[in-house]
């Protein structure tokens, strides 16, 4: 049997795993020992993430639709026809009439490749993925407040800190080899450990304390907390003064968030509020973790710019073990942020509307007049298919008519979809809807690299050959670039790719396939002499002063009220991953979890007299879906909980296309609903 060192496909913990081939087929996979996150080990998704590359239904060749109907068509017939309708609907209507949805499953020079194309041969900033839906509010609101949008500290460092505040982070479901190092660390090393959600997660078990509050009011409770902390006189004055600006404001904005006005809003007892702030301030290295439960909001942007205010105020940003670690979820969305498959940036966070950029990837791209404009982002551009302000859209590696907010209105939208083209492994829910569909290689089938969460950028290696006629997502993006009459986009194989992206991309200067060999590099990594950097903002912060951006709390938009009066929060289990196309097909994983359920609080059970496993309908403005109730003292009274893996039971039919401003990211977290007995 060979063995062939790559990366997992799943999490952004970004385990190095070895596939295992034989006679052409993966037969397995197994961990690496030495690398620097798994050591040894996987979860269940890493150990079973060969399975579903050998499954007999894996799209094999183009496929074209006609008269309601697919038919098999051939590569020149598929990529002439997107061409043909792309470069007409752009120059009838204008190069912001089509748009791209990249992938965070794909590779970064995939990524790369998809903004160049949007960008370089189409003229439209109308690209962008799944970080949007995800830690668009992360990016923004750490820019704003230290320079960089990224996890500010590594996934080792987790072993040696004395302090974990983890909010809105199911850390032991969703990023497993990270969830196991902090029960370690408090098991073995007496850490401490503040868990703050509105859900018994399973690191409650673990906690020195938890902190139970409503969903949708995290800005109370951390403006509170940082009352506390001022209160008592447990800033760190020092930091504050050298590497910070803004103090003045923040103090007196959270003047008015008294433990027991924090009470009010979030159901948090005032003293336990008090303990939770001292516990963070006092100990030495502390780190705060967090993910979806902060960012998926219509104030996910002030949620991350107030953990950001707290970690200044106590100093705790810029050394080992410490720092605002935003947990990044998919395999390779921080690579796909990082290389510029967003709106608003070209790779390495350039901005499009900054002239000195354009002009820097004009000539690099040898084309003339990049736009200047903001592109659309992910819902905003399938809401533009509806009327028809975006006429042609291209998706790579997604699944919007699950993983988007409001179904109904997504299939609306894609039912009114002028020309779709998809480009996936499988023929998804999101693919019926299309024109064209492409058959992609998998990762067990290409070259490339993966970033994850620690921003380590490492390899993946093709093992296999994709079935029948697929072909790696880089491949197909060049044959598309080639047939709509542009030269620039013709490569050799991802490594040729990847010196491109080192001269345009600064954070990725150092990254060349040779030295990503083993374990791979963490950026900033600016030249080939440098070693990579392992945390940030360690003298300075990356924008130099950090920036104190306070932020009063405001309500979310949808709130219960005596017809819908639950509040519904949707998320992910251990098991499955986002729109299950993956893991539904991977045996064991479809064994221990094969159907939808909703968590209930026992009270509320009793009240409306459900039983355990009993059938129930649960209602939003916008939809329906009838599924198993699970009762649960996992969520609180009056809140229920939908995981949205599952297709015959999708929780975004009930949720609500509600953005932040700032980030447009979709408020997944907290919409209105009522659950009835059927
Ligand atoms: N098994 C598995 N792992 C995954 C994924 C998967 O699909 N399956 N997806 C990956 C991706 S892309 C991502 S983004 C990550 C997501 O990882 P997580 O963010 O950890 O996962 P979620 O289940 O979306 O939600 C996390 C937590 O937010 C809490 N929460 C809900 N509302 C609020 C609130 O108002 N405030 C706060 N503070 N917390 C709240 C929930 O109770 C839950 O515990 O996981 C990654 N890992
Ligand atoms: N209600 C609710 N909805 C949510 C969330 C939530 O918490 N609640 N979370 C949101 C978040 S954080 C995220 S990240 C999104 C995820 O939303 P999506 O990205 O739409 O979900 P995935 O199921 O990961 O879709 C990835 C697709 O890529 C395909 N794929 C895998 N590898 C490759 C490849 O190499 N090439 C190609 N071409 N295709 C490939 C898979 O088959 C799959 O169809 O969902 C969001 N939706
Ligand atoms: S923790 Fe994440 S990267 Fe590691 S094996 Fe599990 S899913 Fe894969
Ligand atoms: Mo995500």
């Amino acid at each position: 049997m060979r063995k062939v060192l790559t990366t997992c496909i799943y999490c952004g913990c970004g385990c190095g795993l070895y596939l295992t081939e034989d006679k052409g087929l993966v037969t397995g996979a197994y961990p690496s020992v030495n690398h620097p996150v798994s050591k040894g080990s996987l979860c269940v998704k890493g150990w079973n993430c060969h399975e579903f590359v050998n499954r007999m239904d894996r799209l094999t060749h183009p496929l074209i639709k006609e008269n309601g109907a697919f038919r098999k068509a051939t590569w020149k017939e598929a990529i002439d026809l997107i061409t043909k309708k792309f470069k007409a609907i752009s120059s009838e209507t204008g190069a912001d009439s089509v748009a791209f949805l990249s992938s965070a499953k794909t590779s970064n020079e995939e990524n790369y490749l998809m903004m160049k194309l949007a960008r370089a041969v189409y003229k439209t900033n109308n690209v962008d993925h799944c970080a949007r839906l995800c830690h668009a509010s992360t990016v923004a609101g750490l820019a704003a407040t230290f320079g960089s949008g990224a996890m500010t500290n590594s996934i080792n460092e987790f072993e040696e800190a004395d302090c974990y505040l983890i909010t809105g982070s199911d850390t032991t479901a969703q990023h497993p080899l990270i969830g196991s190092r902090i029960i370690n660390s408090v098991l073995e090393r007496d850490a401490k450990l503040v868990v703050v959600d509105p859900r018994k997660i399973e690191l409650e078990k673990y906690s020195t304390i938890y902190l139970q509050q409503k969903n949708g009011t995290d800005v109370a409770w951390i403006n509170g907390m940082m009352r506390v902390i001022i209160e008592e006189g447990l800033e760190d004055k020092e930091y504050v003064e050298e590497r910070t600006e803004g103090f003045c404001d923040l103090k007196k904005l959270v003047e008015e968030y008294t433990p027991r006005y924090v009470e009010k809003i979030t159901t948090i007892p005032a003293e336990k509020l008090i303990e939770a702030a001292r516990i963070y301030a006092t100990t030495k290295k502390a780190m705060i973790v967090y993910s979806m439960g902060i960012t998926q909001h219509t104030t996910g942007v002030d949620n991350v710019k107030s953990l950001a205010n707290l970690a200044m105020l106590t100093g705790h940003v810029g050394r080992a073990s410490t720092g605002v670690n935003p947990l990044r979820g998919q395999n390779n969305v921080q690579g796909a942020c990082d290389l510029g498959a967003l709106s608003n940036v070209y790779s390495g966070y350039q901005k499009v509307t900054d002239e000195t950029a354009r002009e820097k990837f004009e000539k690099a791209w040898e084309v003339e007049g990049l736009p200047g404009n903001i592109g659309l982002t992910v819902t905003e551009i399938i809401s533009g298919l509806d009327g028809g302000k975006v006429r042609g859209l291209y998706i790579m590696g997604e699944n919007p008519m699950i993983s988007d907010p409001d179904s109904n209105h997504v299939r609306k939208c894609l039912e009114n979809a002028e020309f779709l083209v998809v480009q996936d492994l499988f023929l998804t829910d999101t693919a019926r809807f299309a024109d064209v569909v492409l058959p992609g290689a998998s990762f067990a089938e290409k070259d490339g690299t993966f970033t994850n969460t620690e921003r380590r950028c490492e390899r993946i290696r093709k093992t296999v050959d994709p079935p029948g006629e697929a072909r790696a997502d880089w491949e197909i993006l060049c044959d598309v670039a080639k047939a709509s009459g542009y030269r620039g986009m013709d490569y050799t194989d991802p490594a040729e790719i990847m010196e491109e992206i080192r001269e345009v991309t600064p954070i990725y200067g150092g990254m060349r396939y040779d030295r990503l060999d083993s374990y791979g590099l963490q950026w900033p990594c600016p030249s080939l002499d440098h070693p990579g950097t392992p945390y940030l903002h360690k003298e300075k912060f990356a924008k130099g002063l950090g920036t104190f951006m306070p932020r009063p709390f405001i309500e979310p938009v949808e709130s219960p009220d005596d017809e819908f009066n639950f509040i519904l929060s949707t998320g992910r289990i251990y098991w499955h991953w986002h729109t299950r196309t993956l893991t539904g097909r991977t045996s064991t994983l479809e064994r221990e979890a094969p159907k939808p359920f909703v968590e209930i609080h026992p009270e509320d059970a009793e009240k409306l007299g459900i039983k355990d496993e009993e059938t129930v309908k649960v209602t939003s403005r916008r939809g329906n879906v009838s599924l198993a109730a699970r009762i649960t003292g996992k969520v609180a009274p009056g809140s229920c909980f939908i995981p949205f893996h599952y297709r015959e039971a999708a929780a975004n039919v009930l949720t609500i296309n509600a953005v932040d401003p700032v980030a447009k990211i979709p408020e997944y977290k907290v919409c209105a609903v009522k659950v009835e007995k059927i």
